[in-house]
């Protein structure tokens, strides 16, 4: 589904920087949905609670960002799908605390980033504006030529254009490589990347954790960490998931000044997909180490319904926010709602 909080690309990119790019045009507005229907080629039906009410409405919200997946704008060229991206660095302020708020950098008014979506064999092209009044740039890990590397200075009220073909298929990142990229990655510019493969995936309900952390006094160590921007805020704000229903975790590691750290999940075991480079699953745990931009699918189901909670296992990291808690919801509370098969 296209981001419906960001701020609006159209809004942020002027009609004149289009046209100076060649990329006024209709595209394929709504592809994701298109998508998401069409990869339903299986019965199963796929349950995913609705968001509940109480959920706080900030600018920046983590609930939002679990399911939200940007497909882009779909284009055929010379016969070939093209799915270009808009990004817009700029700034805003979050609250870590009650107590502290910060400045970070973000991309479409978010931390972390959209999360990119394409299919292997496609073409991806990605419209970088930076507004956030200092140089940065977007590296994206994959395949691509050396000008689309991503390491050159995009100054300030600047655009660039990466495109390459979305190639391998996995979980993938973006991120700023200005120096010092651990401060720039850790002021909030980065994002997950993910490249279905040719055979979609059995449905499951997708949801997206990036771990961040906050070096608040520049001293070179977070005092706070994150699971999608705001410490916390999945520990206060359980995610709602329900009994029984295939959950497909897509998680990244982004703590700078941390070599490693560990996810794990309680009361549960997990199937891993490393990099969500394969289709079968290489191993089942509960708790697996992921250095910094390590990246995996992890799919799991709840047997009995409750409150569960995942964090990495440096309890101090835990403790300072990366800290959150699944919901799972008795299907006895939901005898309306089709099993899955
Ligand atoms: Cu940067």
């Amino acid at each position: 589904m296209p981001n419906n909080f960001a701020l609006g690309n159209e809004t942020l990119w002027s009609r004149r920087q289009l046209l100076k790019l060649g990329l006024v045009g209709a595209g394929v507005a709504g592809a994701g949905v298109l998508w998401q229907n069409l990869s339903a080629g299986s019965k199963t039906l796929v349950r995913v609670p609705p968001i509940s009410t109480n959920t706080p409405s900030d600018a920046i919200t983590p609930m939002k960002v679990l399911r939200d997946f940007d497909y882009g704008t779909v284009k055929k060229e010379n016969g070939r799908t093209v799915r270009e991206f808009r990004l817009t660095a700029g700034t805003s302020v979050i609250q870590l605390n009650t107590a502290v708020s910060y400045n970070i950098w973000d991309l479409n008014g978010r931390i972390p980033g959209p999360t990119l979506r394409a299919k292997q064999g496609e073409r991806v092209r990605v419209l970088f504006l930076n507004k956030a009044g200092h140089s940065h740039s977007l590296h994206f890990h994959g395949i691509h030529t050396s000008e689309m590397d991503g390491i050159r200075p995009v100054s300030n009220g600047s655009v660039a254009i990466y495109e390459f073909d979305a190639e391998p298929y996995g979980v993938h990142l973006y991120h700023c490589h200005i120096e010092p990229v651990t401060r720039h990655i850790s002021k909030g510019l980065y994002g997950m990347f993910i490249i279905d493969p040719p055979k979609p995936r059995p449905m499951a309900d997708e949801i997206v954790l990036v771990m961040g952390g906050y070096d608040v006094n520049e001293d070179k160590r977070n005092e706070y960490y994150a699971f999608n921007g705001l410490p916390n805020y999945y520990m206060d704000n359980p995610i709602r998931i329900y009994q029984n229903q295939l959950v497909r975790l897509y998680v990244l590691n982004l703590i700078e000044y941390e070599s490693a750290v560990t996810f794990h999940l309680h009361a549960n075991f997990f199937d891993v997909y490393r990099y969500g480079m394969s289709l079968a699953a290489s191993e089942k745990t509960d708790v697996i180490t992921m250095g910094i931009a390590e990246r995996h699918i992890l799919e799991f189901a709840f047997r009995y319904p409750g409150k569960y909670m995942f964090h990495p296992h440096q309890d101090w990291i835990a403790e300072e926010g990366c800290m959150g808690q699944f919901d799972v919801i008795s299907e006895k509370d939901n005898q309306n709602i089709p099993k899955s098969s």
